[in-house]
């Protein structure tokens, strides 16, 4: 297990100095974020990245994200030409060190959330989620938390019509046919894709979401059965989905879980919930529990801490400040510690 932080590149607020001083950090999880989607990452900006990283004492083995275009999730022509695309950008990767990269397919969205400082007894902040305010907002004016300057209302409206073809199952095939496109590009570089679950895992505004737990991991892995295509096992998402027994799937997949993202949510009504502070006794997602599984199931991949809360009069990127994901990553590899020495006694 190597025990890992995001950073968002240079213009984070939290620096790769400070993220070195956290003692369990063997790497960043990083991107190169100015380079347009479907675009090919040039080895010039991903060395650059590389460099900072190094210089810093830290490995940059991991990506989050290499975006899908939205083509490739529709199916379009130009899909092809995409692919190809994201091809070159992993074989690019590849040469600089990269070991694992996370993507989703999500369309249009990647998290929904309707509140992004839900204020907690202890003071601190996070990020919630109310299905009823959700669906209450008007999908042709729509204003979400997080999202609203992704898009141009105009490019939104084409791009929501645009998928009102698109059920799961074509959608499926669509993510089946980018893989199968791209593992070639996979195994002759030792990469690993590491699909991130859909958050939360159901539809959303009529888009179909694919990857929601078990029954679509069985898909996934029976369509493309190379290891290099496996998965983020991010607790948080996952876990909204009160169906999906986390300890259970940790255990029956910890070889396909290429990068484990984790994350504690406490329930707040049937499809609500909030998130907490990384400890089992904070929530209703059973850290140690996972830890256990993954450890006990063999996995030998990517940890990072998710969604931090912000505490200590921080304030910083919804999720992703530094103090709480600190804490967060020190009581997660205090965990695989014990498990771990408990396992070979
Ligand atoms: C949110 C993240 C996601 C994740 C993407 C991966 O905090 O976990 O945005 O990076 O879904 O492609």
């Amino acid at each position: 297990m190597k025990m890992t932080f995001r950073w968002y590149g240079e213009k984070d607020p939290v620096s790769l100095s400070y993220i070195r001083q956290i003692p369990c950090i063997s790497g960043v999880v990083t991107a190169v974020y100015d380079t347009k989607v479907g675009e090919v990452w040039e080895p010039e900006k991903i060395e650059r990245l590389r460099a900072l990283c190094e210089q810093a004492g830290l490995e940059m083995e991991v990506i989050e994200s290499v975006p899908v275009h939205e083509a490739i999730k529709l199916g379009l022509p130009e899909r092809d030409r995409l692919i190809e695309n994201y091809a070159q950008t992993i074989r690019n990767l590849g040469k600089a060190g990269v070991k694992c990269i996370c993507y989703n397919f999500m369309p249009v969205f990647d998290w929904l959330r309707t509140d992004l400082k839900t204020k907690a007894p202890d003071g601190s902040t996070s990020l919630s989620y109310r299905h009823e305010r959700l669906m209450k907002t008007d999908k042709n004016d729509l204003h979400l938390p997080g999202w609203d300057e992704s898009y141009e209302p105009s490019e939104l409206r084409s791009l929501l019509s645009a998928y009102e073809s698109v059920t799961h199952e074509k959608l499926f095939d669509n993510l089946v046919y980018f893989l199968r496109g791209i593992m070639p590009a996979c195994v002759q570089t030792g990469i690993n894709m590491a699909i991130h679950p859909d958050d939360p895992p159901w539809d959303m505004f009529g888009l179909p979401r694919i990857i929601t737990g078990e029954q679509s991991y069985e898909k996934l892995f029976a369509a493309v059965p190379e290891i290099n295509n496996g998965v983020t096992f991010c607790t948080g998402s996952l876990g909204a989905g009160r169906d999906n027994d986390l300890v259970a799937m940790a255990r029956k997949y910890a070889k396909r879980i290429h990068f484990a993202h984790l994350r504690q949510i406490k329930y707040s009504g049937e499809l609500d919930f909030t998130e907490a502070g990384h400890m089992t006794a904070c929530g209703d997602i059973d850290i140690f529990g996972i830890v256990r599984a993954l450890v006990l199931g063999g996995f030998d991949g990517y940890v990072r801490p998710d969604h931090g809360r912000n505490i200590w009069g921080e304030d910083g990127k919804p999720g992703y400040g530094l103090y709480d994901r600190a804490l967060g990553a020190m009581y997660i590899a205090g965990l695989f510690e014990a498990v771990e020495k408990e396992e070979k006694i």
